[in-house]
């Protein structure tokens, strides 16, 4: 059926032997993208726009070639004419359309819409350089632009586009799109990306993210979030989002039209889903859309646009709930403006309670824009949706119980077991069968509990990991980790919540602690990896200080054999294959009621990591589905965090006087330590964690260190170990993306699944 050795004759007039890596990419992406082009449309006169500023989607090729079925085969042709699909996979660039948690949840999404056979596409925006590449130099973060356009052909240019009319100018947009393809699918979904007719790529410094933002016509679709710390970067943000909404309002509305829409019945050929605030003027632009351009009355366009809109909140943090000044949405987009003014005036007329109004003070609360607007509003975890409900969007959930909804976020299996870790993927169909490619049901492996051929096979397969994890780091950044090493991973983007500082400060006592004479049982590698917000100082502080540690470690010949702190640069989705297989400790230690849910959580226990945590996000889940025996929780609970915050108690330097404490958070101002690293940095970080500690690291800090001896100690009982891994696997179906996409369409879409 598949001829690799003919098409490459065909196409470089040479035997598949004879290719290079990037040639038989070549080959493999050609290949994948004519079967993709063969496929329909999944079908259905109510359709999904999922809108979202990000899509975190990783390499396409193995996935792809796993959802056509045909990945095994293309293996085993490489394999003969000595090619290993996963070094040729490494000439593949990975697209920049993302950041963090939220765009690889939409990632997720798609390929679980598609699979499903579910009518519903993916809407965003081409970057042309994302968010940035991360490097270090002096031990620092620098940005430069992630140029990922040109380097290989995965946009189908769509042939359409449409003006957008900001006050003043207008511009042109132009649509790509990316095939989507579901697992064992005739059909396809797609993710259409709107570009700017004439971004110009030459206002891009090769070295640097600076850029002229006040050229906004030549600018918009250059980074993803650009930086945000003076008014033209804001005005940017909000040009920028007008353009995204406008055009996929435009494309929703074109379309239904197609499809025999009349307008007022829209909500029956549309669904929108908006991830997080970022698409929100979506309602009011649909709304200008019906009544300026089609002539429908504005109360029935709001009414139908109500029934059409649902948003998705993936935080309570208050600097990530965007609010815009009024007099910034009229100046981008002055009858959009208008029409929130006039929408705000409605909503007071409901309710004059002024927690709920969408204008206080000439600034537009976009959240609640969504929530008076929309006909659902969901959390992404069970505590986190609690917590929307119970504290910060009680009023609204007074108002509107019935939109409130819990949709506990989910990851694609296919990537994130099948094409990260194939020796896992084989152990587990050998054990089980293959059932749970479309089911995601992985309890039956829990009956293995006491099969020692089980937990050997899966003690091989985290070896197997490993070893790759080794070669990656290897070859990406010239690190060697030890063969024999506890591998401990913490990898999401750095931010105070996360707390990256306190596993910093647990590495401080255990280099000391190793120092005094304690040897660990074997070596043990600390892995990070994350990028700083560039405009976020104390997460670029703390970036510094783990590299700096790590630096000071690996040249202390008495500690380094023990201790390995690694920070890898530029993580993305590509690392994250390569470490998440390979990880024995999971680390999710955010302060408790800060972390929405975490992705990263699931990805580690389906590869057989264990857990340790604080008792937030989907952890809390996680912890009542594996059972205490397998995960280990520590940490002040979600209400106590929240009294803390709400009497103000909280004192930081209390916890830092404590001389166990205060060895640590000192040792970050050694003189002979601040030599080796950058002293403003490491001075402003440390007086940060004794004065302030606005995430009460220090709070959680003793425990922390506690707990993370009592993991180190179990994994030398190894039997004991693997049953727990082999317990996390098992329970990790609740997790697929699958679930978490059935249960949106279940209660918030309502589709019509594609027959197959
Ligand atoms: N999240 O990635 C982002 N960006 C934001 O601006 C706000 C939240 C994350 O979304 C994930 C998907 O829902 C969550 O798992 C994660 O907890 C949250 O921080």
């Amino acid at each position: 059926m598949i001829d690799l050795e003919g098409s490459a004759r065909e196409a470089f007039g040479r035997g598949l032997a004879e290719l290079g890596d990037d040639e038989v990419c070549r080959l493999l992406q050609d290949l994948v993208r004519e079967r993709a082009r063969e496929l329909p449309v999944v079908r259905g006169k109510r359709r999904l726009y999922y809108v979202s500023a990000e899509f975190l989607i990783g390499k396409l090729l193995t996935c792809n070639l796993i959802n056509l079925g045909i990945y095994d085969e293309v293996r085993s042709q490489l394999a003969a004419a000595g090619h290993d699909l996963a070094r040729v996979e490494e000439s593949e660039v990975e697209p920049a359309l993302g950041n963090g948690g939220l765009g690889r949840l939409a990632a997720c999404f798609l390929d679980s819409i598609a699979t499903l056979g579910l009518p519903g596409d993916g809407v965003g925006l081409n970057y042309h350089y994302g968010l940035f590449r991360q490097r270090f130099s002096y031990k620092q973060q620098t940005a430069v632009p992630d140029e990922w356009l040109g380097c290989q052909d995965v946009l189908n240019d769509e042939g359409t586009g449409f003006t957008v009319r900001f006050g003043g100018f207008s511009v042109t947009s132009h649509l790509y799109s990316i095939d989507v393809l579901g697992y064992g699918r005739g059909a396809k979904d797609r993710l259409r990306l709107f570009d700017l007719e004439g971004a110009d790529d030459s206002l891009v410094p090769a070295d640097s993210i600076d850029f002229d933002k006040t050229q906004v016509s030549r600018n918009l679709t250059l980074f993803l979030y650009p930086d945000d710390s003076d008014e033209d970067g804001r005005l940017l943000r909000v040009y920028q989002q007008y353009f995204m909404v406008s055009n996929a309002a435009q494309l929703i509305v074109a379309e239904a039209l197609e499809r025999g829409s009349r307008l007022t019945d829209l909500d029956e050929y549309a669904v929108v889903q908006i991830n997080d605030t970022h698409p929100t003027m979506v309602i009011p632009e649909l709304v200008r859309i019906l009544v300026d351009e089609h002539g429908v009355a504005f109360d029935d366009a709001v009414a139908v646009v109500r029934r059409m809109v649902a948003y998705t909140n993936h935080t309570i943090l208050a600097e990530a709930l965007e609010k815009w000044p009024l007099a910034y949405l009229e100046r981008v987009a002055p009858r959009v403006a208008q029409i929130i003014v006039r929408l705000d005036e409605l909503a007071k007329e409901r309710c004059s309670d002024p927690e709920v109004a969408i204008i206080v003070d000439g600034v537009v609360h976009m959240a609640r824009l969504a929530i008076h607007y929309g006909f659902s509003v969901n959390g992404v975890a069970e505590l986190h949706t609690r917590i929307l409900e119970q504290t910060e969007l009680h009023p609204f959930f007074e108002l509107y119980p019935e939109r409130f909804s819990n949709k506990t976020n989910g990851i694609t299996f296919r990537r994130w077991l099948m094409a990260a870790n194939p020796d896992l993927t084989d152990l587990i169909d050998r054990t089980i069968g293959t059932g749970w490619h479309r089911t995601a049901d992985l309890s039956p492996l829990a009956a293995h509990a006491d099969d020692s051929g089980v937990l050997e096979g899966l003690a091989l397969a985290k070896e197997g990991a490993k070893a790759r994890m080794r070669d990656f780091l290897w070859r990406r950044q010239g690190v060697r980790v030890p063969e024999d090493a506890i591998v401990d991973v913490q990898v999401k983007r750095f931010h105070e919540y996360k707390r990256q500082q306190m596993l910093a400060l647990y590495i401080i006592w255990k280099y000391l602690d190793i120092k005094n004479g304690n040897r660990p049982a074997r070596p043990i590698t600390i892995v990070f990896g994350g990028k700083a917000a560039p405009a976020y100082t104390i997460a670029q502080d703390v970036i510094h200080l783990i590299v700096t540690l790590g630096a000071w470690i690996a040249n202390d010949p008495a500690v380094a054999p023990y201790l390995q702190v690694v920070m890898v640069e530029n993580y993305d989705v590509t690392a994250a294959e390569h470490l998440i297989p390979a990880a024995d400790v999971s680390e999710q230690i955010s302060l408790a009621s800060k972390e929405a849910s975490g992705t990263s959580n699931m990805k580690f226990m389906l590869n057989g990591a264990v857990t340790l945590c604080t008792l937030d996000g989907a952890n809390v889940e996680i912890a009542r589905l594996v059972g205490p025996e397998n995960i280990y929780t520590f940490g002040a609970s979600s209400e106590e965090v929240e009294r803390l915050y709400a009497e103000g108690s909280y004192d930081a330097h209390a916890l830092y006087l404590r001389p166990a404490t205060k060895l640590l958070v000192d040792f970050i101002t050694n003189p002979q330590f601040m030599a080796t690293g950058c002293p403003d940095r490491l001075r402003r970080l440390h007086d940060d964690i004794a004065w302030k500690d606005w995430f009460m690291a220090l709070l959680d800090l003793e425990e922390f260190i506690r707990v993370k001896e009592v993991v180190y100690a179990d994994y030398e009982d190894r039997g004991a170990w693997m049953r727990k891994s082999l317990a996390n696997v098992a329970a990790a179906g609740a997790f697929s993306s699958d679930r978490t996409i059935r249960q949106y369409n279940d209660d918030i879409w309502h589709l019509v699944p594609d027959e197959e």
